[in-house]
């Protein structure tokens, strides 16, 4: 097989790929769209500036940024983090480090300085490379950091990425490394202890293009995906850059804060054919339906993951769009998503059923699987998952169990085989799909003047999507007032991620605990 090729046989089920020895994942998913004779085709489309970027563009660029990105990483760890908003320049500095041999770590850019400090250190990155919104928290995170990446560069402006870019070379020849090598990482949260680097392989993008996104969910070429979650999700990742790339589609770009308006706005103008949303956005866009019409047509379908979708908002996004919502359950360590409804078999209320090319296993206390229609741990395998946590050798063993994955997530199966969420096996939380640890809401609690204790919990909105609720011991119970319980959500809003802060707040008298003082919070679940 000639180097950098990869073959899939779709005529099984599971498709089988197959990889050349030498293999990097850039080439399928950028060169060789040249190749096929599609560098006329817009590939990105960003929605910020009304650019629009073909792939013989995309090529071009990926190449200088590898070129560039190599020169500054010179001889080092090679790994580069991104704190980057969805735009294009997202699309370079991913895949030409990756083209280069390097590893590009995308990260939440949501988080705080306190986080970025501990992912500077922890990966001891070889550079960073920020959007000017990330200024603010990515100087404050470097002024504290034990480690300073070799290059730092912003994007935009003078002296960044676009600028420096256009002086390197857009010629680059593919690092030689294979479908096993290591390819990129991204932090997953805990519920105690800091971020966690899982390691992914190039295969790991190939294989969720094919089982989910070709063989479920059935992206092509003349697609135009969306995605409201942005890239620097799993999720994002695969919905608007790896899976229009695999086919030769087009992607929709747009840096702004997702909102049913701007979603809106972005469907109307670009007329995409498959949106990738969130349960929050979806029951926020019901809403804004409710007041206006929007024109929505172009959609063929629509995907919801992060956390599960209740089935009345199927039912009524259904009702008012003519359009199903496919919901699939994925994970930063799984890649993408391994169990999922699809157009011909879905059952609102469930994830639906496993994708080819994975398996799933329930399993009780002890490790057995459970019988059938019993609620258990969740387990998959699959070729998408990541090798390791980086530097992590515990949570390691804890999450990866001879080739299968951990989910930390409670499941049964239906009388029809459909899987059915049932909650996290620990206290994290999924807020708009992203992860929140009570642990961290807490801290941030007990870090005001008046606060003595603070537990936090999930609760159910009107929804039915959880959201974080707090209880508040006080110093002086006497303080307790409407005013105190603002300043406290002010407090969380300063120092959190904004979607983190309590949407509810009570005061009592104490928390219940175990003998050893540790919080029961599921006792104060209502
Ligand atoms: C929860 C769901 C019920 C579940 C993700 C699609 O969410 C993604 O990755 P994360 O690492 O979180 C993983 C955890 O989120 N979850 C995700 N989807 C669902 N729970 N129904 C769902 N449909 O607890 C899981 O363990 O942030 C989603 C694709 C890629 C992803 N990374």
């Amino acid at each position: 097989m000639q180097q950098h090729t990869v073959l899939v046989d779709s005529s099984v089920s599971p498709s089988r790929i197959e990889y050349a020895e030498v293999f990097n994942v850039a080439v399928p998913f950028i060169d060789q769209h040249i190749d096929e004779g599609r560098g006329w085709k817009t590939a990105i489309i960003n929605d910020d500036t009304g650019d629009a970027i073909t792939y013989a563009q995309l090529e071009d660029r990926v190449n200088r940024c590898g070129n560039l990105l190599r020169s500054l990483a010179g001889e080092s760890s090679g790994r580069v983090l991104m704190v980057v908003k969805d735009c294009p320049e997202f699309f370079f500095l991913f895949w030409g480090a990756i083209k280069a041999g390097l590893i590009p770590i995308p990260l939440n850019t949501l988080l705080r300085a306190g986080d970025y400090r501990h992912i500077i250190e922890d990966s001891e990155c070889a550079g960073l490379v920020y959007s000017e919104e990330y200024r603010g928290e990515v100087a404050r995170a470097l002024a504290g950091s034990d480690h300073q990446p070799r290059f730092i560069l912003c994007t935009e402006g003078p002296s960044s990425v676009a600028d420096m870019m256009e002086e390197a070379s857009a010629m680059l020849a593919p690092a030689e490394t294979s479908a096993d090598s290591e390819c990129f990482w991204l932090y997953s949260s805990g519920s105690t202890g800091r971020p966690k680097g899982a390691v992914h392989r190039h295969r790991d993008i190939v294989t969720t293009c094919v089982h989910y996104a070709a063989d479920t969910l059935g992206v092509v070429e003349d697609d135009i995906c969306f995605s409201a979650a942005k890239l620097f999700f799993a999720y994002g990742l695969g919905n608007a850059m790896t899976f229009p790339l695999w086919v030769g589609a087009t992607a929709v770009l747009s840096g702004q804060r997702p909102t049913p308006e701007m979603t809106f706005d972005i469907i109307e103008q670009h007329r995409p054919t498959l949106f990738f949303g969130v349960p929050t956005l979806y029951a926020a866009q019901l809403r804004a339906l409710d007041e206006t019409p929007r024109n929505l047509s172009s959609l063929r379908c629509c995907v919801s993951a992060g956390e599960a979708l209740p089935a009345d908002i199927f039912r009524r996004w259904q009702e008012r769009t003519g359009t199903l919502i496919l919901d699939g359950i994925g994970s930063t360590e799984a890649l993408h998503i391994f169990i999922s409804n699809t157009a011909e078999d879905y059952r609102p209320g469930t994830s639906g059923r496993v994708v080819p090319g994975y398996e799933a296993r329930i399993v009780d206390e002890e490790g057995d699987p459970v019988k059938p229609g019993e609620t258990g741990r969740l387990f998959i395998r699959g070729d998408s998952t990541a090798t390791h946590y980086w530097n992590n050798a515990e949570r390691t063993a804890q999450t990866m169990v001879d080739g299968w994955l951990n989910t930390g997530d409670t499941y049964y199966q239906d009388n029809d085989g459909y899987y059915v969420y049932c909650g996290r096996s620990d206290d994290m939380l999924k807020v708009g799909g992203i992860w929140c640890s009570p642990v961290e809401i807490e801290g941030r609690l007990i870090e005001h003047t008046q606060v003595l204790e603070a537990a936090v919990v999930g609760r159910a909105d009107a929804d039915e999507l959880i959201k974080p609720e707090a209880f508040v011991v006080l110093k002086d119970a006497g303080d307790a007032s409407d005013a105190l319980a603002d300043e406290l959500l002010e407090h969380c809003k300063e120092g959190l991620a904004r979607y983190k802060y309590p949407r509810w707040v009570n005061f009592v008298e104490d928390l219940p605990k175990t003998a050893t003082g540790k919080v029961q919070r599921y006792r104060l679940r209502s």
